[in-house]
Parts: structure tokens; sequence; C-alpha cells
């Protein structure tokens, strides 16, 4: 067997159900093998960076590492950095393989050369140079290896191009047989003294992360939850942690987040952190939505996440999820209607309820263009239950991340902390590659649509059929609201106008509509959704519905 042989053995074996990438000469030889392999389906990508997005979904979905191959080393591999550290800062697990220039041309500065350990090396979680080809199946294990073992990350193999034809005789390695069994770590000693301390608690909400959906711990968290009546909330971004419509779910805390799970956070006497690190986009770093004198549990698979940005009462390195579970069974005695915290819970859940039907009667609007409430209540409306949604980073997205609602874990997906736009769009072929059986919505701003918008044609070449809805603010929104409030009306750069998306779509092979008034966008939608084809919805939406979202940073220009 040549490298490149051993290179797709080694993906077969680590189970990997599709290959993401775009060709390239250095890798022609596990292009040739794959074209043998009939076990993985290779996707073909317009664009590199479009290509690690899909994958970031894809790992996401199925919580496994799925694998991007930038055929090209130089400008194939340098076209991965963007979505290797979107990746890297939302803990995606994600394997990226490329070429580099032959081992006897390497440091001339050759063709399509460029120090490509350097360049990953802070995007990644570990970036790995295959020094010989008799080692090329070792490698790929460790890279699955290292990309799923405790907190996930991106991992980067190179390999330069003459290995891949050298024959070698090594045997391929199985990434299960050297896995790291992290998941399922649970420390029952400690999770008692939660316990201990629910028990002493007067007004406890948890406030949960990723951790809880890396670690299976939907369920758990869902019954324990519900058995004791104790509010939780999500971090930013992972809105989909519970079922929008459980009765003791209050979305998200924080800047990010709605008025009643910040007051609950507020309000605590506890606050036990499953599986978040309480980070930037939840806190702003602040007390703003968290209660000062409040003890904070926290619970995290990676240690150097627990006690970060806030002190902690407790802090336990495990597994959010299990840890759930064991907090469910060491709680057995305690229940809903007897908690003291009932009234204050229950009083929460009647105001939740009040902002959901606020949000549908503002969403009654027949204004055109489209308000923001408008859109989004049209797209609750038909969002099926397992659907996967997927945001990206402009303002009309970020006022939907807490307005939609979300039923099956997980069920959302966003750029996260890294906050990149064009992410949305590729993060919903990955997704629906990883659950071909679930119907995937992508909603995107019409600047960030246009960054990747050629991978319609992969949505369609490939039998990828999402709906993406493009809501056309006729500017870079989130950005030009800075200008807005701060800056006087002086806007520069921040007017676009775009193309009607849907007739890209059409050209494209793909189906398209065009909404403009009110009622057409859940219609053009739950049409879509029936035609089960690529699809793009254009949607004309209120060009004044922008929110500047980092006020902190602008109060010099307050007192000017
Ligand atoms: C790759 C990248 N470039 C620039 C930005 C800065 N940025 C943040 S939001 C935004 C506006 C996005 O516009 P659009 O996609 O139309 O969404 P809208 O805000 O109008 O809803 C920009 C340019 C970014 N976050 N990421
Ligand atoms: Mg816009």
């Amino acid at each position: 067997m040549n490298g490149g042989e051993a290179l797709v053995q080694s993906l077969k074996a680590a189970g990997v159900s599709h290959v993401f990438g775009l060709l390239g000469s250095t890798t022609m030889e596990v292009y040739d093998a794959l074209y043998d392999c009939k076990e993985i389906k290779y996707v073909g990508v317009r664009d590199e960076r479009a290509g690690t997005h899909m994958v970031d979904a894809y790992g996401r979905v199925l919580r496994r590492a799925g694998v991007f191959l930038a055929g090209q080393a130089g400008p194939g591999a340098t076209n991965m950095v963007t979505g290797l550290a979107q990746a890297k800062i939302a803990y995606s697990p994600l394997v990226a393989i490329t070429g580099l220039a032959a081992s006897g041309h390497l440091g001339r500065d050759a063709f399509q050369e460029v120090d490509q350990q350097a360049l990953f090396a802070p995007v990644t979680k570990r970036t790995m140079t295959v020094p010989r080809a008799d080692r090329i199946p070792e490698f790929i294990k460790e890279a699955f290896r290292i990309a799923t073992s405790g907190r996930c990350g991106p991992v980067v193999v190179q390999i330069s191009r003459d290995l891949f034809a050298q024959n070698i005789e090594s045997a391929i390695q199985k990434p299960a047989d050297y896995a790291v069994v992290l998941h399922g770590m649970v420390n029952r000693g400690e999770v008692a003294r939660i316990a201990d301390m629910l028990r002493k608690a007067s007004a406890p909400v948890i406030i949960a992360g990723a951790g809880v959906k890396w670690g299976d711990g939907t369920k758990a968290l869902s019954e324990l939850a519900q058995r004791l009546g104790i509010p939780v909330a999500s971090s930013a971004g992972h809105g989909d942690v519970l079922p929008s419509d459980h009765p003791m779910f209050f979305g998200q805390v924080g800047p990010r987040g709605n008025t009643v799970a910040s007051r609950l956070a507020r309000e605590a006497d506890l606050i036990v952190a499953l599986g978040t690190r309480l980070g930037f986009n939840t806190t702003f770093y602040t007390y703003n939505d968290l209660a000062k004198d409040a003890p904070i549990v926290q619970v995290d698979i990676e240690p150097e996440a627990v006690g970060r940005y806030f002190p902690v009462a407790l802090g336990l390195v495990g597994d959010a999820g299990a840890t759930a579970a064991a907090l469910d069974e060491m709680t057995a005695d305690m229940q809903a209607d007897t908690v003291p915290w009932r009234n204050w819970a229950a009083r929460a859940a009647k105001d939740r309820e009040a902002l959901w039907r606020e949000r549908d009667k503002e969403g009654e609007s027949s204004r055109t263009p489209l308000t923001a409430a408008r859109v989004f209540k049209e797209i609750r409306d038909v969002l099926p239950r397992d659907a996967i949604v997927t945001l990206d980073a402009g303002t009309m997205c970020l006022q939907a991340t807490d307005q939609l609602r979300y039923f099956t874990t997980p069920g959302l997906l966003s750029p996260l902390d890294f906050g990149l736009v064009g992410f949305s769009y590729a993060a919903g072929l990955g997704a629906k590659a990883a659950a071909p059986n679930r119907p995937v919505v992508t909603l995107m701003g019409d600047g960030g649509f246009a960054m990747t918008m050629a991978e319609i044609t992969t949505a369609v070449a490939n039998d990828l059929p999402t709906v993406a809805v493009v809501l056309d603010n006729g500017c870079w929104g989130a950005e030009k609201a800075y200008q807005r409030d701060f800056y006087n009306g002086r806007y520069i750069g921040a007017d676009i106008k775009s193309p009607p998306y849907n007739k890209v779509a059409e050209l494209s092979g793909a189906r398209g509509y065009a909404v403009t008034a009110p009622g057409e966008l859940s219609d053009a939608l739950r049409q879509a959704l029936k035609d089960g084809e690529p699809a793009v919805v254009h949607v004309k939406v209120d060009p004044n519905a922008m929110v500047s979202f980092r006020r902190d940073t602008f109060t010099h220009r307050r007192s000017s």
C-alpha cells in the first residue's frame, strides 16, 4: 500500500463517513485511493474555508471528528485558517489533512511553500507533520485521538507530497482502540457536595453549556430540572441544551440572552455552571447577570476552564452530562413541590410564558419590510421539532438566537465565540451530511451569505438539501449599528447591495424563493422543507432592526 492508500484506510478505521475536500496536486494519491473507497463519501467544496465550517458543524452534530482534506499545500492549506480558528474557539473536533512541499524541497521557499506548522499552531489543538510515510497510520490515529480527547478541538496533519507515493507496510491503527475515555467521568463524592449545597439553597440556578451536549446530558439534566423544579438557563449559543418548551428551561442568560433567564441568574443564591466556561458572550466577564454573592459550582471536562473567570466555591473536573445524571440520582429525595424555591421558579416560568406571548404578539406586525419580530415568528411557526438551525454572526442572527425554539439537541449551530460572518450556510451543509434525516434551516445576513454562496453548488452536487433564509437588510447591519449609535450616522462601508439570492440559487441548480410581504416567509419555508431540495429564501427585512452589541467598548464615544 502507498501512503495515500494508508491514509484512506486509516480514515476508514476511524469510522469516517464523509471526507470534505478540495482537489490539489499535492495529495493525488489520496484522491486516487478515495476513488476506490466505497465506505467514504467525498464532498467536493468550492472553498477550503467553507469546507472547514462544514466539518466543524458535522463534528458538533455527530459528536465526533469529521475530516477536511485541503488537497493543495500552500494556498489550499492557508484557506483553512479561518475555519480552523473558528473550530478551535467552538471546541469542535475536526481532523484537517493537507500536503506539504516535497521533502526534498522543504525550506527552499519552494513552490506553494509556507511555514504551515507555524501558521496552524495557534488555530489548532495540535498541528502535526508526518516525518515518514510508514508513520501515516499512526499520525492519523493520533489526530482523531487528540481531536476528541477531553475538550475537543481541530487537529491538522500535514504530509509531504512525496510520502503519499511511497510504499509502506505499517499496520492501520484504529483510533477507538486508543481512546481516552474521559466522557462519562464523574466524581461522585464531589457531586454529593453539590447535592448538599442544593439542599441548603433557596434560589438555585443551573447554567448549562456545551459540555452538557458533548456529555450527552440533555436527558439527565431535563429530568433533574423538572423533578427538582430548578431553573436552567443556557450559556450563549447553547439554547438547544434543553428543549425550548421544557417547563424549567429559560433560554440564554447574559448579554445575548433574555430578561427572564438573566434575572434568575442575578437573583440566584447558588449557581451551578455545568459544562460552561461562563465565557465572554455569556457574562462579558462581569457580574451584570450573575448574583455576586451566590457561590458558584463549576463542572467542566477541561481543568483549565474551571474557575478561570470567576472564583468558584466548588470546582469539579468531570463530564457535565454524567455529573447531571449523578446529581439527579443523589437528589432523589427532593421534589419540586416541596423545595423552598418553588414559588420563585413558578413566577419565572409565568414570566417566560409572558415573554413568548409578547414576542408572538409583536410578530403579528404586518409592516413591510418585515420586522425582525415578524421574521422570527414566521420561522418559529414552521420549524419542525427535529430541525437543526444554523446561525451566523450578524445582527439579525444574533437577535434570532434566543427568539427561535430548539427541541432536539443539538439543534443550534452558531459561530459561538469566534463570532465570524460567513459560517452558517456552510455549517448547514455539514449538519445535513451528518444528519440527513433532520431538516436543516440556515439563517444568514445578506452580507455573510455572499461570502460562501458558491457552496450552493456543493449542496446541489452532493444532495445536501438545506433551506437557507437570507435576511436582506441592505447592510453589514451589526457594524452599521455602531455607526448609527456612536458615530452620528456617519456611515461608511456599511451599506451593501445584493443580487436576488433566490435567482442565484436557481442559476446554481437550487430552488429560490423571494419574500417581501407578511406570511410569505412561513409559506416559502414550509414549501422548501417539503420539497427536500437545496433552497434559498431571500427575505427583505427592516433595515433599522439593528442592535449594537458591544456597547461596552464605545463608552468613549458616549461622552463626546
Ligand atoms: C469574517 C468576518 N468579517 C467581518 C466581521 C465583522 N462583522 C460582524 S457582523 C457584520 C455584519 C454582517 O452583515 P450581514 O451578514 O448582512 O448580517 P446583519 O448584521 O446585517 O444582520 C460584520 C461585517 C466578522 N465578524 N467576521
Ligand atoms: Mg445585512
